[in-house]
């Protein structure tokens, strides 16, 4: 055997192509307490305390920050766990979910 082996080339299926993104946003509030955004920051977005502090300051100033971008399903269910634990805090914080356009 002195040939060298046959490899097929594969090319990626044109039929396949990139999911839409979405982006998560978190919305100002005037009550919920800054340490609570910061640790949801960590906890739902694997952000450390120094990113997390960032997002937070910007979205206290701006009125609205992106803690990041997601598939739909991804997204959605971030949006979903943080509202709910700003729920289960009796915090007013919101968190939406709006496409990457
Ligand atoms: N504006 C809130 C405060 O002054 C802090 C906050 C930041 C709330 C980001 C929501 C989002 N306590």
């Amino acid at each position: 055997e002195t040939d060298s082996p046959v490899i097929k080339p594969r090319t990626a299926d044109p039929q396949l192509k990139q999911p839409d993104m979405y982006r998560v946003v978190l919305l100002n509030d005037d009550y919920t307490p800054m340490e609570f955004v910061v640790e949801i920051l960590t906890l739902f977005f694997n952000m450390d305390r120094e990113q997390a502090t960032q997002v937070m300051l910007a979205v206290h100033t701006r009125g609205k920050g992106v803690c990041g971008v997601y598939t739909k399903d991804i997204a959605e269910t971030k949006a979903a766990q943080v509202n709910q634990c700003a729920r289960d805090h009796e915090h007013p914080l919101l968190c939406e979910v709006e496409p990457l356009d």
